[in-house]
Formats: structure tokens, sequence, C-alpha cells
């Protein structure tokens, strides 16, 4: 069987473990080829470090698409997460009406904020327009500031416990069209994990897992890496989530032991062998 290939769309941050160098590691952990197609470089991600800098790539994205267009390389899936632009939101729609084929999942990451608050680089009209991205998507992986964002409702009037966030998954399936994984929601007091909307059956279902009661960044990126990972290999969206959710549980137990500070996120690599069942399912 030929190894998978998926194209990730993400900022390359040398330090702090977001984005491509979580998704690169555990995509190929899973047996997957991952592709990097990164829209910023910077020296840190920009949550808790004080003069990141910050390379835009977005004139080079399109060079990029153009390229693997001749080669002519195809994706099982189409990843998304952090943008650098507001011109790079045309580029990932144009990235996957270029390369959706039949069986190509598209997830979008509609990365904007966490805590109830937007990224310092995220503008308003970033975030219109990632709504807009994540429109195109099969699977949407937002938090719960970014689901208000998305539903264009203030953090604070989002409906709550498990039937709010029921109300919140089918309300951002686009009338039963795409998929939801809500992220970091709680049914239950000490709990913690992701509330699923499965276009597919039309089903809602909640994946929990005990609460590590501190707080990382990146997880939302290891969290989509493997969700991503799992559908390429043939998951379910709930077995998807249920891997993901795991797996950043295992990683905080792991982290929070060691006292590792917030802006470093997970101490994720150790764990990495984890997941290489992934690779010899089917
Ligand atoms: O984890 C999301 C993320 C990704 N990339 C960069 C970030 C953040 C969140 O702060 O700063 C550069």
């Amino acid at each position: 069987m030929m190894t998978p290939r998926v194209a990730a769309i993400h900022d390359m941050s040398g330090f702090g473990r977001c984005s491509l160098t979580v998704a690169i590691p555990i995509l190929s952990a899973m047996g997957i080829q991952c592709c990097p197609l990164p829209t910023a470089f910077l020296s840190t991600h920009t949550g808790g470090f004080e003069g990141f800098t910050f390379l835009d790539m977005t004139d080079e994205m399109p060079k990029v698409s153009t390229h693997w267009k001749q080669l002519g390389l195809s994706f099982q899936a189409l990843y998304s997460g952090f943008l650098g632009s507001e011109r790079q939101i045309g580029i990932v729609e144009d990235f996957i009406r270029d390369f959706r084929a039949p069986g190509t999942v598209v997830v979008v990451d509609p990365v904007m904020g966490d805590h109830g608050r937007v990224y310092q680089t995220y503008t308003p009209a970033m975030c219109a327009g990632t709504a807009h991205l994540a429109a195109q998507a099969d699977v949407i992986t937002p938090n719960l500031t970014e689901a208000a964002l998305l539903l264009d409702i203030p953090y604070e009037d989002l409906p709550t416990g498990e039937a709010g966030c029921r109300e919140i998954v089918e309300r951002l399936s686009l009338d039963g069209k795409r998929s939801v994984v809500l992220t970091g929601a709680s049914a239950e007091e000490g709990e913690t994990g992701a509330v699923c909307y499965d276009a597919s059956t039309g089903r809602v279902e909640v994946v929990e897992t005990q609460r590590v009661p501190r707080e990382f960044h990146g997880t939302g990126d290891v969290f989509a890496s493997v969700l991503t990972g799992a559908l390429v290999q043939g998951a379910s969206l709930t077995e998807a989530a249920r891997a993901a959710v795991d797996f950043v549980r295992l990683c905080a137990e792991r982290t929070a032991a060691e006292g590792l500070p917030m802006r470093e996120g997970v101490d994720f690599e150790p764990l990495l062998g984890t997941l290489t069942t992934w690779a010899n399912r089917g």
C-alpha cells in the first residue's frame, strides 16, 4: 500500500512546539508523508515570547502550489492551520480547489485564538477570512474561542454545558454539510475532550478524558494533527477524536509532571512511539 500523503499548511515556529514542528513528526509517526507548505517562519510562536521574528511566506505559497501541480502531486488530506496574512486565505482556498479530489479530506483548523482572546497577529479581517476558508472544509477543529469567532458571537455568550456544546457543533456544521470537532470542551466537571458532529451520520458524540489541571501551548495543533492522521488512516471521526484526546492527555500528564513552562508546549517527542500503531493499520 502507498504511504498516504498530507499537505500541511501551517507556520514553522523554530521554538515552542506548535504547527509544523508538531504536525510533521506526528504525521510521520502515524505512517503518513507530511508535505509542509509553510505560511510563515517565526523564531518562536506568538504566545508568551517577546520579540519573536516573523517572515511572511505569502508570496512563496502560490509558487509552491504551481510547482506541485506541475508535478501532478496528489494528497489524501489537505490540512491547514495558523496563517500569516489575510491574502493567504484566498491562496489556501485556491490550493483546496486545485488539490481536492474524490476521497480527499480537507481539515481546516481555524486557528485564531484561545481562552477568549484573539492571537496577536490575527486581525479582524483575518478572522472573517478564516470563517470563509473554514466553509470549504470537510472537518473543522475549533476551540471554544474560535467557535465564538466563527459564530460571530461574544465568547461570554457561548452556550454552556453538554447541551451547549451540542448546540455549538450543530450550528457550526453548516446545516450538516461539514464535520465539527470542538476541542477543549467538557460535558462534566474534571473532564475535558471533544464534542464531535459527524456530517456522515448526522450524530453528535462526546469524547472525554480526565482533565490535567494545567494549560499548555500548542495542544490544539497536537490534537488536530493526530485527528488528521487518524482520519487519513481510515478512522471514523469519533475514533480519530478518541485518538487525539488520548494522545493530548498523555502529553499533558507527562509535561505537567516535568513542570515544563507553558510556552514550551507539550513534551510529546518521547510519546511518538504510541502513535506508530496507526502506521500499520489495514
Ligand atoms: O498553536 C497555534 C499557533 C500556531 N502558530 C503560531 C502561534 C500559535 C498560537 O499562539 O503563535 C505562530
